[in-house]
């Protein structure tokens, strides 16, 4: 059975030239891009994607950072999508995500970690209606 799921290249992602990088990787695991588009965030559209995390220290700067300059928005496809693409992102921090994975192999920072994925069919649902309304 086929899911979907929201990924995002985000800001230091696309400023580093890795939308390629993470495509390939998304493509060769098997899973498909049903829906893609490159464009900046408003801080009202961050906070919505980002709720979860509104009481969090690190808000504003998330906010901050994510609405900073273009992103890519994706919705990928495939079996357990959302389980595949968070193997394929590795762990949270970049320093404790494993090589092979794109954090791991990309980045240091926590706050600025090239990808997002959603983390649950609930939030995979909501986070495709923000980015894609009316598109499935
Ligand atoms: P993930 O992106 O792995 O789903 P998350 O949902 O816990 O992680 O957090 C969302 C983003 O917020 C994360 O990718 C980077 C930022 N973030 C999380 N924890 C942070 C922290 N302790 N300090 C700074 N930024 C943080
Ligand atoms: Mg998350």
């Amino acid at each position: 059975m086929s899911e979907r799921t929201l990924v995002l290249i985000k800001p230091d992602g696309v400023r580093r030239g890795l939308i390629g990088d993470v495509i390939a990787r998304i493509e060769r695991k098997g899973l498909t891009i049903a829906a893609m588009e490159l464009r900046q965030l408003d801080a009202d559209t961050a906070k919505t994607h980002y709720a979860e995390h509104s009481e969090r220290p690190f808000f504003g700067e998330l906010v901050d950072f994510i609405t900073s300059a273009p992103l890519v928005a994706l919705v990928v496809e495939g079996p357990r999508a959302i389980e595949a693409f968070r193997g394929l992102a590795g762990l949270t921090d970049p320093v404790k995500s494993a090589p092979g994975t794109i954090r791991g192999d990309h980045a240091l920072e926590i706050g600025e970690n090239v990808v997002h994925g959603s983390d649950s069919p609930e939030s995979a649902a909501r986070e495709i209606k923000i980015f894609f309304p009316d598109r499935f």
